[in-house]
């Protein structure tokens, strides 16, 4: 007996010695240019120095202790230096011959050198603080080698304090988490509408008046009617200004403020109504949308006004950029107002786009002569570009396509996948939010480069930023619910090289950065655990295997239907579920260590025979369609006589495009050569169904924006009838079936036979 427990203990320790050998794998988001993991840690003791070469250096080396102090529980002393690291020892050194903001970072177990050109010094700083682990004693950072630049030179988030006043507090740390992801540019979005939040001191009724709005719309402003009758307000004053932006100037970045023109601007209106059309009255808006009020261009005080309430706000921002918003302008008081039709007509322009256009351009010529530089939302591009002008695409990619081909530089904030406004998971279990869809995934995957333009076209494309506008984000908790950690995948998208992307490495370092973040308080949007997916088997057995997705996190689950808490069963392991032909529901929540609780998440499990295969064996490919020139209510309702037929070898809308609003019945044989569980997906604007031999399997009916919804068939080896009816009522229209067997990539929607 004794002489197995010294054998045994003798095993344990070589295998320790083995453990130490191996590597330890790092996350750091965003991915690094390159990384090599190392065996062993270094690990400071009280006798550590952290020395630094010059001024910029001492910045950080400073920055270090403070985080290790506060973070990490150990105070070193900090030290001027020009001779190289030796044992126990931290460097921070400035590199010139590093590629501009980059940095290379070295830890071995005797000493860290942190070699960073300008900002990469501070950016090498974050990456070594997201590899310290322990407390006090047990302090210890992994041996790595990073070298490590950002894809794009501007790398933003855009906060909308317009539609919600966020207090100082909230800007800070919202600067604070920027700076850590590697963000360098902060769009403050300060006028709109419901409100205006910047001091300007000339006219002082801007902030007595615009700064306020009586109440504010309750729920959506496309259903509601309802008011709250309670005020919102606030604004920053100009000295708050200046401390805020040299609190992101010390984090590396640059603030560029948003001052709206010529729409997006009744609050202005309310506090100066002859900057009008009409004279008004106007009020601070209370609801949400596009709004008809905006500055009259044929007025020549509302340049004056402009131009005095830039002047203001170039003496507080010292950003090259200065962002004149330019979107959204509806023209309807200028076209039956006297003074814009004079100016139209004076001018020799062709409309109220030109007269936007020459809005604009007066606007740029202005901050030009003051050596700024506009950047302008995509409209700017309509009735003509101002010349030095930098768009900011959010109408999709086309304007940014558009501007890089008239060789303007592009930042890319696409609603189609950077709105951080729009929801990110089931609405059913999120807070309501304007609209749209962009869980974490479709965030991760945007590209900005498009492949549609030239590669001395792309180089226009000088970034890209996210935008979180507030119609619906009242608080601080709010914005870091929609915000984290969608923003982590935009840093990715900036900072880090295209061959460096991969979603599933993301996934696998992003649950550490979330512990981080709930270590410091930060409500980010707690997510799905990994693998809760609706699934159906043959089996009447499945296991499900649960990983929550921030580290340290417990997950508490039912199957029986009932709402899970604390006290449910704590996953601790795959759970196995016997299946019957009713679906069972899994039901968890997913807990951080700081006790913050995640929404009711859930995934249907369902046991399915294989459908039958066909007799039929048709042996012509492709589909047979019947079109009518018209909507039905419902996908399920087309029927009758149609206006026209034939056959398509896979289903393609095009054809119909041109129709203001069509239907399409498609009917086809689809083959499998196994029996196998496929996957269809159907993504529809507006409405679809799909029956899958005579049964109806998908139902994205209805008229709606576009929605994908997904079925889990078990298909035997042969031809199965499939029949999809689509209805387009107007507006987009979008039809897409991917097929394919579960977990594969390969779409068998072209094995279609007639
Ligand atoms: C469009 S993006 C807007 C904003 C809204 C946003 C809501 C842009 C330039 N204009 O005014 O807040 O949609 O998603």
């Amino acid at each position: 007996m004794k002489k197995f427990l010294v054998s045994s203990l003798g095993l344990l320790l070589s295998f320790a010695a083995v453990a130490q050998q191996t590597p330890t794998t790092v996350s750091i988001i965003p991915q690094p240019t390159s990384v090599q993991t190392l065996p062993g840690s270094f690990k400071p003791s009280k006798q550590t120095l952290i020395l630094y070469g010059d001024a910029e250096a001492r910045k950080v080396a400073d920055l270090l202790n403070t985080y290790l102090k506060n973070n990490h529980g150990i105070n070193l002393t900090v030290h001027q230096s020009k001779a190289m690291a030796v044992k126990n020892q931290i460097m921070v050194i400035q590199d010139k011959n590093l590629p501009p903001e980059g940095y290379t970072l070295l830890v071995n177990d005797q000493m860290i050198q942190l070699r960073g050109n300008g900002a990469g010094l501070f950016y090498g700083l974050q990456t070594l603080q997201q590899l310290i682990s322990g407390e006090g004693p047990n302090v210890a950072v992994p041996s790595v080698k990073i070298s490590d630049e950002p894809r794009f030179a501007y790398r933003g988030l855009m906060l909308d304090a317009g539609r919600h006043f966020f207090p100082v507090s909230y800007i800070k740390q919202f600067i604070d988490v920027m700076a850590q992801y590697k963000f360098n540019r902060f769009q403050w979005h300060l006028t709109e509408d419901q409100g205006w939040r910047i001091e300007i001191q000339q006219y002082p009724r801007l902030q007595e008046i615009s700064s306020t709005r009586k109440e504010t719309v309750v729920g959506h402003a496309a259903r509601s009617k309802t008011f709250d009758g309670k005020p919102h307000g606030g604004y920053y004053t100009q000295e708050q200004v200046r401390e805020i932006v040299k609190y992101a100037a010390d984090r590396y970045i640059t603030i560029i403020p948003e001052i709206e023109m010529p729409g997006h601007s009744e609050a202005a209106l309310a506090a100066y109504p002859n900057l009008g059309c009409t004279g008004g009255p106007y009020e601070v808006f209370t609801s949400w949308g596009v709004n008809n009020e905006v500055y009259c261009a044929g007025n020549d005080s509302v340049y004056t006004f402009l131009e005095n309430v830039l002047t203001e706000v170039m003496d507080l921002f010292p950003s090259k950029y200065i962002h004149i918003g330019g979107d959204e302008c509806p023209k309807e008081r200028w076209k039956s107002c006297p003074k814009c039709q004079a100016r139209i007509k004076a001018l020799g322009l062709k409309d109220e786009h030109a007269l936007q256009s020459y809005f604009i351009q007066r606007m740029e010529k202005f901050l030009n002569s003051k050596g700024r530089q506009i950047i302008g939302w995509d409209e700017i591009l309509e009735g003509g570009l101002a010349p030095n002008a930098t768009v900011m695409s959010w109408r999709g990619e086309a304007g940014g396509i558009a501007a890089a081909k008239q060789q303007h530089d592009v930042i890319m904030t696409p609603n189609t996948y950077l709105y951080l406004d729009y929801y990110q998971g089931n609405p059913s279990t999120e807070p309501l939010t304007i609209g749209g869809f962009l869980p974490l995934q479709s965030v991760y995957n945007y590209e900005p480069l498009p492949h549609s333009l030239t590669p001395a076209e792309q180089k226009y494309i000088k970034g890209v930023q996210a935008n979180l506008w507030t119609e619906y984000i009242a608080t601080p908790e709010a914005a870091d619910y929609m915000l984290w950690p969608r923003a982590l995948a935009v840093s990715e998208i900036t900072w880090s090289g295209e061959d460096k992307k991969n979603y599933a490495s993301f996934l696998e370092r992003m649950p550490a950065q979330l512990a981080r973040m709930d270590k410091a308080g930060i409500p980010f949007r707690i997510p799905e655990p990994a693998g809760l997916e609706n699934n159906v088997t043959t089996d009447s057995r499945t296991t499900v295997t649960l990983k929550p997705l921030v580290e340290g996190a417990t997950i508490y689950y039912t199957t029986d239907g009932s709402e899970p808490t604390l006290n449910s069963t704590r996953y601790t392991g795959p759970v196995a579920l016997h299946l019957r032909r009713e679906p069972v529901i899994i039901k968890c929540i997913v807990v951080t260590a700081s006790g913050r609780k995640s929404s009711v998440y859930s995934a249907s499990y369902l046991r399915r025979d294989y459908k039958a295969a066909s007799n039929a064996t048709p042996t012509n490919k492709g589909a047979t369609f019947s079109a009518y020139f018209r909507a039905f209510k419902q996908a399920k309702q087309i029927s009758g006589t149609a206006d026209s037929s034939g056959v398509q070898s896979s289903f393609d809308i095009r054809p119909f495009l041109s129709k203001d609003a069509f239907s399409l019945a498609y009917e086809g044989y689809l083959k499998v050569d196994s029996d196998a569980i496929y996957e269809f997906n159907l993504k529809c604007d507006d409405g679809a169904v799909l029956y899958v031999d005579d049964e109806l399997e998908l139902d994205n009916d209805g008229e709606h924006a576009p929605l994908d919804k997904t079925a889990i068939l078990p298909l035997r080896k042969g031809f199965h009838k499939v029949k999809l009816l689509y209805f387009n009522a107007g507006g987009g229209a979008e039809l897409n079936l991917g097929v394919r067997t579960k977990g594969s990539a390969v779409n068998l929607r072209n094995s279609l036979f007639h």
